[in-house]
């Protein structure tokens, strides 16, 4: 899968890519330089290997990579980024869409385009102009043409935008979406809080409120699910495996399965203890889930 990220300079790109998958704070993105020409980062998520490609959106590069069909072409996603902030560029970025689709089309491709109406957010701007700036955006003439998915989005409402993410990577694949609709519905009604990730630690769903703050688990837990995976490979010598830490404060309960999916369940002290039952039906979905991954990987 080849993701491309699009827009005029400035318009943050860089910023959505480093707070998702890279695990940075919105706070820190104030200090990322422009990109040069473009830059890829190759992204493992569910066993798919996933790239990013971030085009540096400064004009000087801008006809270099237009030029360059290879470039762009097999793009299966394009995101197109578009500034809510900078309402005085919104042509210019409509007509930069516009080139890139074509160049895209007219290599051959067919990409599923998709609009991020980025910056939605009152950092340092008026919530009055915002939404005047939205509604104008929407009347693009290229978006009105193609008209594209779309999402609203900022850097400063990670959940959202980690979420909006998720759905993108695993689109291609139609059973996994169910099942992670499915198991979402289903960790909702537990009592203890599940984390459910890739063995890199890629957060697929959770049930825990105002927990990630972008789709890399944090370091801590994602260090010990690595740990564990290592261990399952090389010393319990299995497909999948079970772990678990205990205090007098907390459970924290791992479960590896087909060497691609990690569950986390954690029990506070005190809290509610689910039946039994309904962490069996979910660990039995999960592994259902993990074979399903396999099975897309391999198609791929
Ligand atoms: N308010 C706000 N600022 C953002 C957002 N995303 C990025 N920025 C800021 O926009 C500036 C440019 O971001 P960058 O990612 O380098 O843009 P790029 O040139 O498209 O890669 C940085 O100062 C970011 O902190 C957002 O969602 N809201
Ligand atoms: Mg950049």
């Amino acid at each position: 899968m080849k993701i491309s990220l699009v827009g005029l300079s400035g318009c943050g790109k860089t910023s959505i890519y480093s707070t998702t998958l890279g695990g940075m704070s919105p706070m820190e993105t104030s200090m990322l330089d422009p990109t040069i020409m473009y830059e890829v980062k190759s992204h493992n998520y569910l066993g798919l290997q996933v790239s990013l490609w971030d085009f540096g959106g400064q004009e000087k590069y801008r006809q270099s990579y237009l030029e360059t069909p290879k470039l762009l072409a097999n793009t299966t996603v394009l995101i197109l980024v578009l500034d809510l902030h900078h309402p005085e560029d919104f042509l210019k970025a409509n007509s930069y869409f516009s080139e890139v689709y074509s160049a895209i089309k007219n290599s051959g491709g067919d990409p599923r385009a998709i609009i991020f109406y980025h910056k939605y957010d009152t950092e340092e701007y008026p919530k009055s102009q915002l939404e005047e700036n939205l509604a104008k955006a929407r009347e693009l003439p290229f978006i009105r043409e193609i008209d594209p998915e779309s999402f609203i989005t900022s850097i400063y409402r990670q959940e959202e935008l980690s979420e909006v993410f998720r759905q993108i990577l695993i689109s291609d694949f139609e059973d996994l979406k169910e099942s992670v609709a499915h198991a979402q519905k289903h960790l909702m009604k537990l009592n203890s809080k599940i984390i459910v990730s890739d063995v890199n630690g890629n957060v697929i769903t959770h049930s825990i409120k105002g927990f990630s703050t972008g789709i890399q688990l944090r370091e801590d837990l994602r260090d010990y699910i690595l740990s564990c995976n290592v261990l399952r490979e090389n010393f319990l010598s299995d497909d999948s495996a079970s772990f678990s830490a205990v205090s007098n404060k907390k459970k924290l309960q791992l479960h590896i399965f087909s060497f691609v999916l990690a569950v986390l369940i954690m029990v506070d002290e005190g809290a509610a203890i689910d039946p039994p039952e309904d962490i069996d039906t979910l660990l039995k979905d999960m592994k259902v889930f993990a074979e399903l991954i396999i099975e897309a990987s391999r198609e791929e």
